[in-house]
């Protein structure tokens, strides 16, 4: 999985970039569009594959990563500019999801780019830079697409694109995003080539400064932020890059107590990544085994067998059952074994929907 960081000009982006991969980019280095983005991985904590590692003391442990792409900040006005910016967002499209940092801090230190923080009018700049990189490829397309039609090309494929392509234009036009447009499953297949910002599932991170941090006014922010741009592809969270940043300086321990200290409950490492999960419909089977035990990522609802191509296509092309408990009933039985003889540890066929927390052994034969 690939998450995407975007936002202003600094409004630290890089700051929670090093809180997720606990890692040392240079923050304020006013990076132009045109420099490559930081890149970093992080592990998805998982306390489950903590203890069955424990249980199991395989040979090797292995988390979900993700990836995270920090972005270089995209001014206001940018997108109207031209080729370099069009090039950096190629970058935003091949994400799984947007996280849009927007900046709630305050800090006389840290000029803003308009001269006085408004998280609002932010995150509406940011939007229409979004909507606008958007409306310049349907614009593009529709060119081509009149073209076509003129040349008679592909007559009933480009009908049926035209008219979607048109309804987008009109919503971005009237600068509404295309993720509130209710586009349906179809539409969306589609339209999966051309990656739209603004159809990207998307998480809106507020930035806001430490005096903040569970403060009833930061509550009162979130809640006009979700009220404006709620929609069933975002969702809003609140945090303190800086604080996230030095959480993630120290070890478990102390950044345990620390959090205690400042009256932070999640780190946004693991805040972000469940929000994701949730967003995208995401669920983590486990396998275990001497030699690793492991967490896998499927989109809820998938099959057994479809949760076994996941591991590797030869699962899924010769499946023939899995074996299957989940991870509360192996904890309550104490061994796979006893387990079995509960039968909770039992067999699914191909059809058999994955739950969140399975504990998958898949027989296979090709
Ligand atoms: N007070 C305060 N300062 C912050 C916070 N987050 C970031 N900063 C400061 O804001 C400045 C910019 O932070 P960066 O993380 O570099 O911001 P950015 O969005 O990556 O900036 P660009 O990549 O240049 O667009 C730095 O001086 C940070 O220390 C915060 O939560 N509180
Ligand atoms: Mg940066």
């Amino acid at each position: 999985m690939i998450i995407g960081i975007v936002g202003l000009p600094n409004c630290g982006k890089t700051t929670l970039f090093n809180a997720l991969t606990r890692g040392n980019a240079e923050v304020a280095s006013h990076a132009q569009i045109g420099t490559e983005p930081n890149v970093g991985a992080a592990i998805v904590p998982d306390p489950r594959i903590d203890r069955l590692s424990e249980i199991f003391n395989p040979k090797k442990t292995t988390y979900v990563s993700v990836q995270y792409i920090d972005l270089p900040g995209l001014p206001r006005g940018s997108v109207a500019e031209g080729a370099k910016v069009t090039e950096f967002l190629s970058r935003a499209r091949e994400v799984d999801a947007l996280v849009h940092v927007v900046r709630a801090f305050e800090d006389a230190a840290v000029p803003h780019p308009s001269g006085s923080v408004d998280t609002m009018r932010d995150l509406q700049d940011l939007e229409m830079e979004l909507m606008l990189s958007d409306l310049g490829i349907i614009e593009k397309r529709l060119e081509r697409i009149e073209a076509d039609l003129k040349k008679g090309i592909e007559r009933q494929k480009r009908e049926i694109e035209k008219n979607i392509f048109a309804r987008f234009k009109e919503a971005l036009e009237t600068e509404k995003p295309l993720r509130n447009l209710g586009v349906t499953p179809e539409e969306e297949r589609l339209m999966r080539g051309y990656r739209f910002l603004t159809l990207q599932p998307m998480i809106v991170v507020l930035n806001i400064s430490e005096d903040l941090i569970g403060s009833p006014d930061a509550q009162d922010l979130a809640a006009r932020v979700n009220e404006k741009f709620h929609s069933n592809k975002t969702r809003i969270e609140t945090v303190c890059a800086k604080v996230e940043m030095e959480i993630g300086e120290l070890s478990g321990n102390d950044a345990r107590l620390f959090m205690d200290d400042i009256g932070i409950k999640e780190r946004a490492m693991d805040k972000l990544i469940n929000t994701c999960y949730e967003l995208l419909g995401l669920i983590s089977f486990l396998t275990v085994g001497e030699d690793e035990v492991r967490a896998w990522t499927v989109s809820r609802g998938s099959s057994a067998a479809r949760a076994g191509g996941a591991i590797h296509s030869d699962i899924e092309r010769g499946f023939i059952k899995a074996e299957v408990v989940s991870y509360n009933d192996f904890i309550k039985a104490g061994s796979l074994a006893q387990a079995r003889s509960k039968g909770t540890f039992r067999l699914e066929g191909k059809e058999y929907m994955v739950n969140d927390g399975d504990i998958v052994n898949f027989k296979f034969n090709v």
